[in-house]
């Protein structure tokens, strides 16, 4: 409900006869300063979230439903065998594991053109890579520092990157892919491209200034871009509600105009579903939505984390009861889809991780030379 302050200004803004009302005079005496802009728009606010609670989950069709499934299963082993060659050294330096979030960047990849919208996200980058149909030969290969890896074997876990793909990072600065990302909304707006940029961050990036600077100027200058808050419940050690004053994340757009909405990020069609509504509102020009995708890592921060601060009982749960993959299976199931063709799949999926595991350990490390090159876009 509206608070009075705001409709007394909405009365003023509309015309009403402020002079001689009964309401307004003690109004006045309340308030002697000017009041603000009235919000006429506040339902603009609300409607994108008012819009995915009429509809929350996108009608996919069987096809669909299982190609979502194959990502998201993609994500998961690709995931596991990383974890595995991690601890056999022949991954080094940082390490950040997805499992557990696949719905989030399978639900809102499946959405975009991917001939035209941009992405950047943090570390945990490995998983919007696989969802954006790069081949799992070389991001393999990029966490084993290996030259064949797409940034040839310099990057590592944290720092991939494919402007074939508009894929930006891939940043170990927590939060810094945020003002990145209203870099590239601009690019799209100024250059008419028809783009939209979609920016991943933590809960915990969600507590950097440089987040609502961002927030500011990409809805002053109504940039497309969609604003993604991956809720997984922990920064590094620390649970949101020991971090955060306000925990629902999808709610701290409204300061800046910007719609929020909330989302079961572990149910993939509900993502790809609220992905369809904020990306219509972002394409028509209306400026950046602030999507919450509720989630959860499994595994610990990064593969040094032996996730201390939760409890067993707590991630068994969520695996038992929300994992977005055996939903997905369920769902498939329920439709008559056969189980034999689930086992195709995973087992397909088991050879295509093996194969990239394999070109990953046996592809040649980088020459010397290389670390002379890309390391500034231009000569100087
Ligand atoms: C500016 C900055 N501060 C601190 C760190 C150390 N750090 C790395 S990840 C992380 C937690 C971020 O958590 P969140 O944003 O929730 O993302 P998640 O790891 O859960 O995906 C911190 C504090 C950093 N990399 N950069």
């Amino acid at each position: 409900m509206a608070k009075p302050a705001r409709s007394r200004a909405a009365a003023a803004k509309s015309g009403a006869d402020t002079e001689n009302s009964a309401e307004n005079s003690s109004a006045s005496a309340e308030t002697p300063f000017a009041l603000a802009e009235p919000p006429e728009n506040d339902f603009a606010l609300r409607s994108l979230q008012e819009a995915h609670g009429a509809d929350r989950r996108y009608k996919a069709s069987d096809e669909e439903l299982l190609t979502f499934y194959e990502q998201m299963l993609l994500i998961r082993r690709f995931e596991e065998r990383a974890g595995q060659l991690y601890g056999l050294g022949l991954i080094g330096g940082f390490c950040h594991l997805y499992i557990g979030q696949e719905a989030v960047a399978v639900g809102l990849q499946s959405a975009l053109d991917n001939g035209k919208d941009s992405v950047v996200t943090s570390y945990r980058d490995h998983g919007h890579m696989l969802a954006y149909g790069i081949d799992p030969r070389v991001i393999m290969a990029e966490l084993t520092g290996r030259h064949s890896g797409i940034s040839k074997g310099k990057g590592g876990s944290m720092h991939m990157f494919s402007v074939d793909h508009r894929f930006y990072g891939g940043h170990g600065i927590v939060g810094a892919q945020v003002p990145i990302g209203a870099g590239l909304a601009f690019a799209h707006k100024y250059r008419k491209d028809g783009g939209v940029c979609v920016a991943y961050f933590g809960d915990g990036a969600a507590n950097q200034g440089q987040v609502y600077e961002t927030f500011n100027m990409a809805s002053l200058w109504k940039l497309p871009i969609i604003l993604v808050v991956e809720n997984n419940g922990y920064a590094m050690g620390t649970a949101v509600r020991r971090g955060s004053a306000e925990t629902e994340f999808y709610r701290r757009g409204t300061a800046f105009r910007i719609p929020g909405m909330d989302v079961d990020g572990m149910d993939v069609l509900e993502v790809r579903q609220a992905a369809e509504i904020a990306l219509d509102f972002v394409r028509k020009g209306n400026g950046p939505v602030l999507m919450e995708l509720n989630t959860y890592r499994y595994r610990g921060h990064s593969m040094s984390d032996p996730a201390k601060y939760r409890s067993r009982e707590e991630v068994q749960e969520m695996r038992e009861k929300h994992d977005p993959i055996e939903g997905a299976r369920k769902e498939l199931i329920a439709r008559g889809i056969p189980e034999d063709r689930l086992r195709d799949i995973d087992k397909a999926i088991r050879a295509q991780v093996a194969e990239a595991a394999d070109f990953a350990e046996n592809s040649p490390e980088p020459e010397l030379a290389e670390l002379y090159t890309d390391v500034l876009v231009e000569r100087y």
